[in-house]
């Protein structure tokens, strides 16, 4: 399990308590690192008191703490969520579940179809919506929901994708390389209303993940015609032969 955290004191008491209580009994072996981004509340006091890891990151950016926490990561399977109680933690056994039933490398989770009321406002939906859209028409997907932060997935994986971004672009970024590159699949589950402060500035954040977009398009082309060109010299050698 991995969790960015930064000042979430109110509710990562509640996302730990309720990680516990889904997968002990499953009797999984489990680790939950705690990537912490200078929380100046009680947000690591109670993640080591609630048997966290605490992975220090004092670099800012929600990209840069889940490629830290990947590099920590030992499991075959991370599970990530957001330290605010708003993904259901509950659910993460079944999840687990359908990765391994279906045989897929990698599920990131819809939070729009089955969404509680006041768990989004409207500015955010359309926001949502935008970026999902463009993100489909730019990588022939079939995507609800490219912004959510619940992913589950074999760690293996992180050999294959190539993940850029160091902000919030990382949750479209690792959604758009798995879908392109490995067994992926997207699974509805519930969304709950935010305990504590947001750290997304929905404008400025929502343009910055708008932008990311055509600039991960270029560098997937720049890649392709790479990968091409590598091709192309390699036959052209066997030619020579
Ligand atoms: N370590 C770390 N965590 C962050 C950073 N920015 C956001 N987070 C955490 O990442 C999660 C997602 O942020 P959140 O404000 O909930 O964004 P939203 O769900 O998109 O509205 C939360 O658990 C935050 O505490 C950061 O710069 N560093
Ligand atoms: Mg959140």
């Amino acid at each position: 399990m991995i969790i960015p955290t930064m000042n979430e004191e109110e509710s990562i008491g509640e996302v730990l308590d309720e990680i516990h209580s889904a997968l002990k009994p499953t009797g999984w072996d489990y680790e939950i690192l705690m990537v912490d981004t200078n929380s100046k509340d009680r947000t690591r006091e109670i993640g080591r008191e609630k048997g966290a890891i605490i992975v220090d990151e004092p670099r800012r950016g929600y990209g840069r703490a889940y490629k830290t926490g990947f590099e920590r990561a030992t499991g075959d399977i991370i599970v990530t969520l957001d330290g605010d109680t708003t993904y259901p933690a509950y659910d993460i056994p079944r999840l687990v579940n359908i990765l391994l039933k279906e045989n897929l490398d990698f599920i990131t989770t819809d939070r729009l179809s089955n969404m509680e009321k006041g768990a989004m406002s409207f500015k955010h939906r359309l926001g949502n919506w935008i970026l999902a859209k463009t993100t489909n028409i730019l990588f022939g997907l079939h995507l609800r929901d490219s912004q959510s932060g619940m992913w589950v997935f074999r760690r293996g994986i992180l050999n294959k994708i190539k993940l850029t971004s160091d902000g919030m672009p990382l949750s479209e970024e690792i959604k758009i390389e798995a879908f392109k590159k490995v067994r992926a699949k997207e699974v509805p589950i519930k969304y709950r209303p935010r305990k504590g402060e947001v750290k997304l500035n929905s404008w400025k954040d929502g343009k910055e993940n708008l932008k990311f977009l055509f600039r991960k398009k270029k560098m997937m082309k720049e890649e392709l015609s790479l990968v091409e060109e590598k091709h192309s010299k390699e036959k052209d050698k066997e030619v020579e032969k």
